[in-house]
């Protein structure tokens, strides 16, 4: 029975060492260890060994048995080892590949244009101020000297959204809304969107308007004259020739438009001035007295002037862009032009 239990541990423990498969492992247990096992099939013929024998042997077998398991559990440990360095070398990843690069967004160019020129104006001194779209019809004429039949009151040209309330048609509101708030002197910038029912390759019913307005002791048109050529030469270059005409807005008085030297052709006369030399850029002026003095302002002590210019315009001028809807149409392919 020795010879045989020693022949049983010397074949399991050699089977062991060549198996290489899990299933192969619990095979070789339950024919060596199960039930039914080569091993407790002796152990079951203990019966008729002499009562010296019987313990020799079943130490023996409990020898054997003992070293199949440990042999059993150390495969197993092997077999999972071997298993987890395969799996890791299939899963290698190379870290020194290059990325997937996700698309990148871009400024809108409008938005481009409005940081830049904001920027212009902080430099020189201006607070940046905000204000509703909404806006009564006190706000949006009546303190702006609009009279009652202004053709910009006409249903035609302005969205109203009730008897008194419009759609802004300008930001000149949240400047009079300043002019409540602030006490002289006052330097602010106000730029957002404004409305009006007009639509085609130049107009669009929603536009940005950037507007300025500085109120003092002592403001003049001098002044005004030397920001706003400040201001072209930042945007347009060093060399730009500025242009003031006289015009008329209700709520600027004098009031005059400005125009810069055309950047395509410096002067001389192209397609994109139409063959004048000049391109109008914005609208500007001293706020009228009665202006000032609805706001609760004297307008014996104190002076302003004001200035309007419209985003779209300025952005279409920069860019070369001629028909204003490929602003708002938002194909991806024209927008990711700008944002160099
Ligand atoms: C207050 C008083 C006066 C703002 C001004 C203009 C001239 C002007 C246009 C530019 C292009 C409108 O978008 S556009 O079509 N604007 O020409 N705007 S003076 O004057 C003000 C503003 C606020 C209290």
């Amino acid at each position: 029975m020795r010879e045989q239990i020693e022949q049983i541990r010397k074949e399991a423990l050699e089977a062991l060492s060549k198996t290489n498969l899990q299933k192969d492992l619990e095979e070789l247990r339950v024919k060596y260890l199960g039930k039914k096992g080569a091993l407790t099939a002796i152990l079951k013929q203990m019966g008729s060994l002499s009562s010296e024998e019987r313990p020799v042997i079943g130490q023996l077998a409990n020898e054997a048995r003992q070293s199949i398991e440990k042999k059993i559990a150390q495969t197993a440990q092997e077999l999972k080892d071997r298993e987890l360095a395969l799996r890791l070398e299939k899963e290698k990843i190379d870290i020194t590949l290059p990325g997937k690069q996700p698309p990148k967004g871009s400024y809108h160019p409008l938005s481009l244009t409005l940081e830049a020129m904001l920027d212009i104006f902080r430099s020189m001194g201006f607070d940046i101020i905000d204000g509703p779209e909404v806006e009564t019809d006190y706000y949006n004429f009546e303190a702006l000297n609009v009279p009652k039949d202004h053709p910009a009151r006409d249903m035609q040209d302005t969205f109203y959204l009730g008897e008194n309330l419009v759609l802004r048609t300008q930001t000149s509101g949240m400047q009079i809304h300043a002019m409540e708030a602030r006490k002289p002197p006052i330097r602010v910038i106000a730029p957002g969107k404004t409305y009006r029912v007009d639509e085609d390759s130049t107009h669009s019913p929603m536009f940005h308007q950037i507007e300025g307005l500085v109120v003092d002791k002592g403001v003049d048109l001098c002044q005004l004259k030397g920001i706003l050529e400040q201001f072209a030469r930042e945007v347009y270059g060093p060399e730009t020739q500025v242009r003031f005409r006289p015009s008329f807005f209700p709520f600027t008085e004098p009031s005059v438009e400005v125009d810069v030297s055309c950047f395509s052709c410096g002067g001389k006369g192209c397609r994109t001035c139409k063959g004048t030399g000049w391109i109008e850029i914005l609208g500007a002026g001293m706020v009228h007295p009665h202006v000032l003095e609805q706001c609760g302002i004297d307008p014996n002590e104190y002076t302003g002037f004001a200035f309007g210019i419209g985003l779209e315009r300025l952005t279409m001028t920069r860019h070369k862009i001629t028909d204003i809807r490929l602003l708002f149409e938002n194909d991806v392919r024209f927008l990711e032009q700008f944002d160099k």
